[in-house]
């Protein structure tokens, strides 16, 4: 059944509302219900506005908007069924209003009159900015060519019409730019996953939740990184219809205190071992799906190997220790994730004799040193229990998905780009030092390149120093200007990362402007947020500068197609209605904010399961390659045929342990989307900048709860209120990612930005980045 919103009136209905609650039209709703204030007709307009920050979630929310500016926030009231759960918005997205009206806005474009990174910025113009854009822009195209222009990662807005799609429209009209593959989000995940399973880390949605018995949340934290909407919804319906979840995290996470039964605090980055030795327990106790195996699977035991491979190289083997004499025992696996080896046992066998059982990774175990493995050997498990492509199973590789979108475009059409070379995400800043160096060793695709970057879009990011790795590092690197010629940067405040642009140019916010807005899940509804209050000073849209740059390139009729940013909005709703049954014209649209299309349950894999001639696996034997002769060909010690526990580098077994003797790990945490709110006051309060340490470890250094802290390691060092707390593992802290980098005179952060910790070291096939690796001293201050 579908859902279609219908054409209602909201200023006419604001004064009668009570009458009106809910209006149901014959095939769809549309509601008013909530609010003694919507029936006090005191001029206050209910304009829909959409949250468009990269949370995994993506909220409904409206504005009461009196005399220009918004009085109140609520979120969606319209009925909330199991068919549509409503969307409801978290802390942050109601806290926005924090946000808009926050003194330190930045509101007119400026350029850089110090030196890159101090910070010192002068007013200009609209035109004087966008004409030393556009004047830089050429330049470097001339001298450098193409590939010398890179758009950063950034996931501030994620509009239709954002800056960064724009940027990429300009630059495929101008001949092409410098990209990246993968994410910082996802990095090991998306690219280890197709080598066992043919495809990204799928996995069966939330809703089917329900169907299972047991759920095993590894290193999965939706309580606090929502994934998708209504995530947390559907595992209060599985916890509530009997299943047993299991979450194993470093951390008592939010997750684990809200639904745990039991909570396995291993040690970060050997969830690789964990996992394994459940294996052999499982091997050893013969409760393997053997048929499952043997008729979906290759590389397994010896008997299902891909031809012209040498004996001794299966899982089975592997985990027998065959070859290298080291059965992985959950003895074995104690020593190393700090996990008993009766837990292990027991966890082994709960997950091999609950049918159906569901292995759902977050994506902080793959942010690590050896992060493909943890996502190769989570399918190995899965497909050991037979639980992939079962209704209630899942495919132990990510978290959930739907993949049943609409039939949408969701984006401004950016056209093709022309320079077909691409990096590693991670690995931009080593394209700025050295990047015609690069080869395929470094992950570089098609390369290699032309030219180093020396132009850099920094659009909806914060990616250029406080979200990227080994903040000092990346600081030399941008301060030096012989390296990068010019960096742009946009954005609603003067952000560590905006600091050191030499132009910075001051955006609206998404509730300031008309955007539509999808969730990350391929979920299925869409938004239209409306815009409900003037941007403060000169704040512009994104896409209404780069048409001015483009028009200073000679590009600007073939860049805007004569669109306004709203024009291209209405051109993909208009899309819409043509391929997506019942989807409203857009002043429809306008009205509601939302058409939502009831979800089918989506099962991962479950046509190459039910149908595997017709639907085979999407990897080169057709099956699920267990042993990946791809892989293996590449003969590097770190990505092995089948997936192998190997100690990561600063992991708890790397000697430089003497010297750093804790484990930090930098979370995703309620109050803040990465870097986003960190300036808001409400959710300071609701949740300040501290770092987790247990009693124990605080103990022998003289910290006491609410002490500050200074935590440090080679690369760099920061200063963070402690919160003592059981709820971590002695040995481990955790400093929650993206507080904004505040250095005092001696480089020293202030504020607790983790990323002056990291390393930039990427992973072994991904060229990911793994952040959460870090060993670090904390002393008391
Ligand atoms: N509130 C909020 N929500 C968000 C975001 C945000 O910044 N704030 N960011 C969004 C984005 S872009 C992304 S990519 C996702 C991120 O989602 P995730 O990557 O899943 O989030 P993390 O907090 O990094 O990690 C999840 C959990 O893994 C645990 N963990 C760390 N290391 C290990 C390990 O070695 N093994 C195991 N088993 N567990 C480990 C952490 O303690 C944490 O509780 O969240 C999205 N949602
Ligand atoms: N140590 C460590 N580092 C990490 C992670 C980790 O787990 N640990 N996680 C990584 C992950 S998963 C991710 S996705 C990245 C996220 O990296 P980013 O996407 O760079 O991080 P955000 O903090 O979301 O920055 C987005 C910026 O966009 C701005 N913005 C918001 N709306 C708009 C708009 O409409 N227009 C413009 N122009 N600007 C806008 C915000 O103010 C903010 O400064 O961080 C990565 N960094
Ligand atoms: S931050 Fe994410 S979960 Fe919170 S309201 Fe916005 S879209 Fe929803
Ligand atoms: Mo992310």
């Amino acid at each position: 059944m579908m859902h279609q919103i219908t054409r209602r009136n909201f200023l006419k209905l604001s004064g009668t509302v009570a009458s009106a609650a809910i209006l149901m039209g014959p095939i769809g709703y549309f509601s008013l219900k909530s609010t003694a204030f919507a029936q006090v007709d005191d001029g206050t307009r209910i304009v829909p506005v959409v949250c468009n920050h990269n949370c995994g979630g993506r909220c409904q929310l409206k504005a009461y908007v009196r005399n220009g500016k918004i009085t109140r926030l609520i979120t969606d009231d319209s009925p909330d069924t199991e068919k549509m759960p409503q969307l409801r918005a978290c802390l942050r997205g109601r806290s926005t209003t924090n946000r808009l009206t926050h003194p330190d806005r930045l509101k007119y474009p400026m350029k850089r009159v110090g030196k890159r990174g101090e910070g010192k910025f002068q007013r200009i113009s609209w035109d004087e900015a966008t004409s030393l854009i556009a004047q830089n822009l050429k330049d470097v195209l001339n001298k450098y060519g193409n590939d010398a222009v890179y758009i950063q990662y950034g996931t501030g807005d994620r509009g239709a019409v954002s800056g960064r799609f724009s940027a990429f429209r300009l630059m495929n009209l101008l001949g092409g730019y410098l990209s990246y593959y993968g994410s910082y989000s996802s990095a090991c995940a998306a690219y280890a996953a197709p080598f066992i399973l043919g495809s990204a880390a799928d996995n069966n949605s939330y809703d089917t939740l329900v169907h299972s018995k047991l759920i095993i949340l590894n290193g999965f934290n939706s309580a606090e990184t929502i994934f998708e909407t209504n995530s947390n919804y559907w595992l209060a319906k599985a916890k509530a219809a009997g299943a047993k979840i299991v979450v194993i995290d470093p951390r008592y996470s939010e997750t684990a205190a809200t639904f745990a039964d039991q909570w396995i605090p291993l040690k970060p980055t050997t969830d690789t071992a964990l996992f394994v030795a459940m294996a052999y327990v499982i091997i050893q106790e013969n409760l393997q799906d053997q048929v499952f195996l043997d008729k979906y699977c290759i590389g397994f035991d010896e008997a299902h190997m891909p031809e012209g491979v040498p004996a001794g190289n299966s899982f089975k083997s592997y985990v027998l220790g065959e070859g290298d004499g080291q059965p992985k025992t959950p003895e074995w696996a104690e020593a190393i994730t700090g996990i008993d080896a009766l837990t292990i046992r027991q966890l082994a066998i709960d997950y091999a004799t609950t049918k159906p059982a569901q292995l759902m990774q977050g994506l902080g175990p793959q942010r690590h040193a050896q992060g493909e493995l943890s996502v190769r050997m989570g399918a190995v498990l899965a497909a050991m229990t037979g639980n992939i492509g079962k209704l209630g199973g899942g495919s132990g590789t990510g978290e959930g998905y739907r993949n049943n979108s609409l039939k949408i475009k969701p984006i401004l059409p950016i056209g093709t780009n022309a320079v077909k070379t691409s990096i590693p995400v991670f690995l931009w800043t080593d394209a700025i030092v050295r990047g015609t160096e690069m080869t395929a060793a470094d992950g570089v695709k098609n390369g290699p390149l032309k030219s180093n970057i020396k132009f850099i879009w920094n659009l909806a990011s914060n990616t250029l120093i406080n979200q990227h790795s080994d903040i000092n590092k990346t600081k030399k690197i941008l301060q030096d200007e012989n390296l990068v010629q010019f960096i742009v940067a946009s954005d609603h405040f003067i952000t560590p990362s905006l600091k050191f642009a030499d132009v910075i140019l001051p955006s609206d916010h998404a509730f300031e402007r008309d955007d539509l807005g999808y969730p990350w899940s391929g979920d299925q509804y869409v938004l239209l947020g409306s815009k409900a209050v003037e941007a403060p000073g000169e704040c512009k849209r994104d896409y209404w500068w780069i048409s001015q740059v483009a028009e200073k390139l000679g590009m600007g009729a073939k860049f805007t197609e004569g669109k306004s940013d709203v024009d291209w909005l209405k051109e993909i709703v208009a899309d819409a209605q043509k391929n997506e049954p019942g989807f409203p014209a857009w002043e429809e649209l306008k009205q509601t904010g939302c058409f939502k299309k009831e979800a089918n349950l989506h099962v991962a894999y479950a046509k190459e399961i039910s149908d595997r001639e017709r639907y085979p696996f999407k990897t080169p034997s057709g099956k699920i390659e267990i042993f990946s002769k791809t892989l293996h060909a590449m003969n590097h010690p770190e990505i092995p045929g089948v997936p192998k526990y190997i100690a990561a580098w600063e992991g708890p077994s790397d000697p430089l342990i003497e010297k750093y003797p804790l484990q930090c790990i930098g979370p995703h945490i309620k109050r803040r989307t990465h870097s986003i709110f960190d300036e808001t006051p409400w959710l300071e309060e609701a949740e300040g900048q501290t770092m987790w340490m247990h009693p124990d470890d605080a103990a022998g250094r003289g910290i006491g709860d609410g002490c500050k802290a200074k935590v440090f390691n080679d690369r760099g060092a920061l200063v963070i209120p402690v919160r003592l707390t059981q709820r971590i593992r002695p040995g481990v802290v955790a400093i929650p990612q993206g507080a904004w980098y505040t250095p005092n005179a001696e480089g020293v952060c202030q504020r607790g930005c983790i990323n002056i910790l990291t390393s930039q070291r990427p992973t072994p096939l991904a060229h990911g980045n793994a952040q959460h690796t870090i060993l670090v001293q904390v002393a008391k201050q």
